[in-house]
């Protein structure tokens, strides 16, 4: 089907077509007649049962909490894959990531995904006149292929719709260990220049391999490239000395340029794409929040995630902007407990249970990959209350698109369905159906959900060798049984969250009518 007729169905399908804006349009300003700004918070990493106002009780989120309670609080909410770069394609393009080869777990030397003919939210709002602004971690992808580290990086955030972008390139893990704004490495000096390999170690600098002693964390899998700040990352760096970032003081540093965007960008209608990298490895948390979790290192960057969230919202409060400004909070894949280095967190989890009432986490199919914290503030404006529509990070695009009143530039954000009548809880009615990637592919709709192990994502996925796994990475989420897995895979995840029992063989014919479902939409 061609690309422009399926956005038409879609978005006619949801009954909220763009051009069907009729009694939304109070939605698009407020009091003042201003656009409204727009904060998007996209944390690293964070689970479903993260949060205290998702259920945790072993780690306390008061600002996050806070927020919810003034807000709308998604059960249902899901981003497009169970890891992070295609996670954070999906959502800023609005195009599920499986449709697309190569949108996999990036190194950070890794071209821009993104294409120049694709819209993002940044560059949709920014059509609509808003200044747009980045801050915190990438992980789509820089360059077109060669990255000059010393010279003009680009094509990055700017080049797809941002105006100012404060970042670091793929993760808090993997070199180069510096800030970037816009398109040069923040204090870089020019007589000590950076290169990044990731193939073969390059210049003396010691390694997690080679020089384990002089590590500050251990690592368990992978990491052992060159050691920056007293841990080793994945991928080796020379140079840049005065440019490196120091760990601890990565979320002040990430929150002080968010509150500044905000400050500078008070007086027009902005859009902060705020992305900070906590809870990600390597978990180092400043001084005042290492060791106040008795569930350990990885709650301590939950109580500092949670900070850097009261300080944005500190600030809208001040600047009295809360009116003014809907707030977004999410998380791009679900949790990990030991994701490579030996903090700790996996012999302190306490009962804590990262991904809530779900099975699995980050790197698989099972529902804790992909459900996930999304909650929605806009004071005055969205009745505090509880949502189970199902929503997808994908909608974000043409719901924010249609609050702005601004048309989406055809054959693009294909995926992205508007549903800002319910993130603005005005209307309990979800998606009917949403695909989820993970190593293999799965399909929600209603109540169920079918995991295909022979689909895998990409426009040209290799041929279907089973996995079976049950997602092997599921050994870092302690706690949780395993249980075996079939080829195709049914759960009523309403009656059975948790996918223990497969009853694929009881609705043969829920089996098929999904399977053919999830095959013609990779097809459309
Ligand atoms: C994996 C890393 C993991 C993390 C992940 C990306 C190892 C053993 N594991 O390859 O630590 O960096 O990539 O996480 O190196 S994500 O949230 O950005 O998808
Ligand atoms: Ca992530």
């Amino acid at each position: 089907m061609p690309i422009d007729r399926r956005l038409f169905l879609q978005r006619f399908a949801a009954g909220t077509a763009t051009f069907a804006l009729a009694g939304l349009e109070s939605f698009a300003s407020t009091p003042s007649g201003k656009k409204p700004n727009i904060v998007v918070i996209l944390s690293d990493d964070v689970g479903y049962g993260d949060l205290s106002c998702y259920g945790a009780t072993h780690v306390h989120t008061p600002a996050i909490d806070a927020m919810a309670s003034a807000g709308l609080r998604f059960t249902n909410a899901h981003s497009d894959a169970a890891t992070c770069t295609p996670s954070r394609y999906a959502m800023l393009t609005g195009s599920y990531a499986w449709r697309h080869d190569g949108v996999q777990i990036l190194p950070g030397d890794a071209k821009l995904l993104i294409q120049s003919n694709q819209s993002t939210i940044a560059s949709v709002l920014k059509s609509a006149g808003y200044t747009t602004g980045l801050v915190g971690k990438w992980h789509i992808g820089l360059g077109d292929g060669k990255i000059d580290w010393n010279g003009e990086i680009k094509p990055g955030p700017c080049e797809v719709g941002f105006d100012d972008a404060f970042f670091f390139a793929a993760t808090a893990d993997r070199v180069p260990s510096v800030y970037i704004h816009n398109h040069r490495v923040v204090n870089l000096d020019p007589s000590d220049p950076i290169h990044v390999s990731y193939e073969n170690k390059i210049g003396n600098e010691p390694t997690g391999k080679e020089d384990p002693e002089l590590l500050k964390m251990k690592l368990s899998e992978g990491h052992d490239g060159t050691i920056i700040d007293g841990i080793s990352r994945i991928g080796f760096m020379t140079g840049g000395k005065a440019a490196r970032w120091k760990d601890e003081e990565m979320a002040a540093t990430f929150t002080g340029n968010a509150v500044e965007f905000i400050e500078k960008n008070q007086h027009k209608p902005f859009l902060l794409y705020f992305t900070p990298s906590d809870i990600h490895v390597p978990r180092a948390p400043a001084p005042e929040f290492a060791g106040k979790n008795e569930c350990g290192v990885r709650c301590d960057v939950i109580s500092q995630l949670d900070w850097s969230v009261g300080r944005i919202l500190d600030t809208l409060k001040r600047l009295h902007l809360d009116e003014n400004t809907l707030v977004l909070f999410t998380s791009d894949n679900g949790p990990v407990v030991n994701d490579g280095y030996d903090d700790g967190s996996d012999r302190k989890l306490d009962g804590h249970k990262p991904a809530g009432p779900f099975r699995g986490g980050k790197y698989t199919i099972f529902e804790g990959g992909t459900t996930l914290p999304f909650i929605v503030r806009w004071t005055g404006h969205v009745k505090p209350g509880i949502s189970d529509a199902l929503v997808s990070q994908l909608d974000i695009l043409a719901s924010f698109a249609a609050l702005v009143h601004q048309p989406v530039p055809a054959g693009t954000a294909e995926d992205s369905i508007n549903m800002l009548p319910a993130m603005l809880g005005k209307s309990p009615k979800g998606r009917e159906s949403l695909v989820e990637e993970a190593q293999v592919m799965g399909i929600r709709e209603g109540k169920w959900k079918l995991i295909d192990r022979s689909q895998r994502p990409g426009a040209h996925p290799r041929p279907a060798s089973l996995d079976l796994s049950g997602g092997s990475l599921e050994r870092s989420l302690k706690g949780q049984p395993s249980y075996p897995t079939a080829p195709l895979e049914l759960y009523d995840i309403a009656a059975d969250p948790g996918e223990t029992k497969n009853v694929a063989a009881q609705y043969p014919e829920i089996v098929e009518r999904l399977r053919r479902k999830l095959a013609d939409v990779r097809t459309q």
